[in-house]
């Protein structure tokens, strides 16, 4: 291989976070009485995460065209952590089948090997709709040799 790159797939809870009730009291004097049992409330702490990261804000994984490349996706957390991680412009083959989309459970890894042979900034995130709207998006680039 010529370049590796591991990424987990998690939702974190931060309604479990040890730093929410520090962090409730930092927020502006009228937002101090929110309901935490609000259920938009809850679910906007969960926090969809590729490597910890939310809408495309991960360091780019960066390679060039022609060289093999390793992903190894990593799943972990609860029933909602059924990710399809999927990139955008080139594929990948995993198990002999040429693919663009994986299906990744908790407690679960794939590897996915890439000869990428289009350049370009391309989006690499989780396909299912709620996910990626809850931030699970990163991106990846390629380029000319
Ligand atoms: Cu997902």
């Amino acid at each position: 291989m010529d370049r590796e790159f591991v990424t987990l797939f998690n939702i974190f809870d931060e309604n479990q976070s040890w730093h929410l009730d520090h962090n409730i009291a930092e927020l502006p004097e009228k937002r101090t009485a929110l309901d935490r049992k609000d259920a938009g409330f809850v679910e906007s702490n969960h926090k969809h995460t590729i490597n910890g990261y939310l809408f495309g804000s991960m360091p780019m994984p960066t390679m060039k065209i022609g060289e093999r490349v390793r992903w190894y996706l990593l799943g972990l957390g609860t029933e909602a952590d059924l990710h399809t991680p999927h990139w955008h412009g080139n594929t990948v083959t995993v198990g002999g089948h040429r693919v663009d989309t994986v299906s990744l459970l908790p407690a679960t890894s794939v590897v996915a090997d890439m000869v990428p042979d289009d350049p370009g900034i391309w989006m690499f995130h989780c396909h299912v709709n709620d996910h990626i709207t809850g931030g699970m998006t990163a991106r990846y680039e390629v380029l000319e040799k």
